[in-house]
């Protein structure tokens, strides 16, 4: 089954939000495989936007990622990674549909609150930077009831 790295931002903890976006994301059927709340450091955040590095921003997104405690996930569903992302909404909360996380809780986009993965490949190698001890292994009673 497909994992997505959802990780809820300094901002989104910080606001108390995150037992909204973990609700969000339970409630849609996804399944919790990790779960923990860290403060990174710069080295560490480098590393996980390290396909930004070239843009303007990106001094300003590791010292925002490393300004407090965020929380780390790993869930797990069909589509997870692409349906997490529409769960999340666009980049730029200006442009997230009411109704996404970006678009009913953020207004600037260096404050936007949280991040998923984008892709299968990108999901695998966060998880692994995240999570080097591996997701939880367990399966909810409720699948019967939420795939057909
Ligand atoms: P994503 O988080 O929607 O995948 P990316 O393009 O991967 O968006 O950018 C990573 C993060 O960098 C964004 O979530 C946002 O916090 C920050 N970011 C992106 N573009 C800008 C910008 O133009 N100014 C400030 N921060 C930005
Ligand atoms: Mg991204």
């Amino acid at each position: 089954m497909e994992q997505t790295f959802i990780m809820i931002k300094p901002d989104g903890v910080q606001r108390g939000l995150v037992g909204e976006i973990i609700g969000r994301f339970e409630k849609k059927g996804f399944s919790l495989k990790g779960l923990k709340l860290l403060t990174v450091d710069k080295a560490f955040a480098e590393k996980h936007y390290s396909d930004l590095s070239s843009k303007p921003f990106f001094n300003g997104l590791v010292e925002y990622i490393i300004s407090g405690p965020v929380v780390a996930m790993v869930w797990e569903g069909k589509n997870v990674v692409t349906t997490g992302r529409k769960i999340i909404g666009a980049t730029n909360p200006a442009e997230s549909a009411p109704g996404t996380i970006r678009g009913d809780f953020a207004i600037d986009i260096g404050r936007n609150v949280i991040h998923g993965s984008d892709a299968v490949e990108s999901a695998r190698k966060e998880i692994g930077l995240w999570f080097p001890e591996g997701a939880a292994n367990w399966s909810s009673s409720l699948h019967p009831w939420i795939y057909e």
